[in-house]
């Protein structure tokens, strides 16, 4: 975990994320994620680059639900720092979906970073 992040590189372009760290999910068991819960930072039109360490404080914190090719964002969840590790603290009342998952083989994380455009970005995926 950075003490700080660079928010909004001259390279990446307006509308982008540059920083995104997220949980896919698997409400089912079938294989296939029905959403997710997500830290992440867009690019605003304009936006200057920036340095921050109010990290929590500078991302959108995002319960998103897919349905086909696209991602409809459901609600919010409390999003912290423990250590070295982001904390995503999700009330399954609010997500009731999400009461089923009970085992870690039905999620999987993503940590995204975008340094340029479309194609310029690290990602890294677990498992
Ligand atoms: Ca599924």
């Amino acid at each position: 975990m950075p003490t700080e992040l660079i928010l909004n590189r001259a390279a990446v372009p307006d509308n982008y994320v540059d920083y995104c760290w997220q949980i896919n999910v698997d409400t089912n068991s079938d294989g296939r994620y029905e959403g997710d819960l997500s830290i992440m930072h867009v690019k605003e039109p304009g936006a200057a680059e920036t340095k921050t360490s109010d990290i929590l404080g500078s991302t959108d914190h995002q319960i998103w639900k897919y349905s086909g090719d696209t991602a409809q964002a459901i609600g919010t969840f409390e999003a912290g720092i423990k250590g070295n590790a982001f904390t995503f603290d999700v009330d399954d009342t609010t997500v009731t979906d999400f009461a089923s998952v009970t085992s870690a083989s039905q999620s999987s994380w993503v940590l995204a970073y975008r340094y340029g455009g479309f194609a310029d970005v690290c990602t890294d995926k677990w498992p």
